[in-house]
């Protein structure tokens, strides 16, 4: 997968190159590139924004270096020949969950556009939606200064779905979210750690006790922690 990155903090992203998708880059599973969104500006101040039309507070990003970056990194088709899937990171978006990192973690190649200040020009997202799939983006209910910080979150869920990144696959499926539940509690040597035992049914060997005593945990904490997750039926 190809993943073009565009922001005025591209230093933001250094953290990227390590652990898990450092070692994706260096095998050719991920091929991340991350741009300076001002080197498509040509005034001497390398301006990327201006005063709102119509009045107000802040400042609004500029349409002209995002439509230059845009026509070179976002305007070829894949080899397979798909469009590029371009994304917004956006407190105004939609909200990103693992079913949203599922679905971008097949496609060929992702635009993230970090905006900053009160926002990108309008017209930047319907010049966009003509070279690919324009998604706008949430983390969540909460407000933070720039899409950076959302773009490394969204590119660390969706780089470690794509096959190859993480090295035992079985690790991906009894996560947290995998199967709509929060994960089941671990445990690790000693078995009796300043007085605390671990639960005895997962010293007893006895598989399918242990996979239904698991999976009741899962429920009991979801319904605890993340009534929201259940169906209206389980709570
Ligand atoms: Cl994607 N961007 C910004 N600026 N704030 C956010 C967010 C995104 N998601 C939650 N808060």
């Amino acid at each position: 997968m190809r993943i073009d990155v565009l922001s005025i903090f591209p230093s933001y992203f250094d953290g990227l190159t390590l652990s898990l998708l450092g070692k994706a880059q260096s095998a050719g599973i991920l091929d991340l590139r991350v741009r300076d969104l001002r080197d498509w500006t040509s005034d001497r101040h390398r301006t990327v924004d201006d005063t709102p039309y119509g009045g107000g507070a802040g400042m609004v990003m500029k349409p002209e270096p995002w439509g230059l970056a845009l026509d070179e990194l976002a305007s070829a088709p894949s080899a397979e020949g798909r469009p590029p899937t371009i994304i917004f990171p956006s407190p105004a978006g939609e909200v990103f969950t693992q079913a949203t990192a599922r679905d971008l973690s097949t496609r060929d190649h992702l635009v993230f556009g970090c905006g900053r200040y009160e926002g990108i020009d309008e017209r930047v997202f319907e010049y966009a939606a003509t070279l690919g799939e324009v998604r706008l983006i949430s983390l969540g209910d909460y407000v933070l200064n720039g899409g950076e910080v959302a773009t490394m979150a969204m590119i660390e869920a969706i780089g470690r779905l794509i096959p190859g990144v993480v090295g035992n696959p079985e690790s991906l499926v009894e996560e947290s979210h995998e199967d709509g539940l929060l994960e089941y509690p671990s445990y690790t040597k000693p078995s009796v750690w300043r007085e605390r035992p671990v639960p005895e049914v997962l010293l007893s060997g006895n598989h399918a006790v242990i996979a239904s005593w698991r999976r009741d945990q899962q429920i009991e904490r979801t319904r605890r922690r993340r009534r929201d997750l259940l169906p209206d039926d389980e709570d």
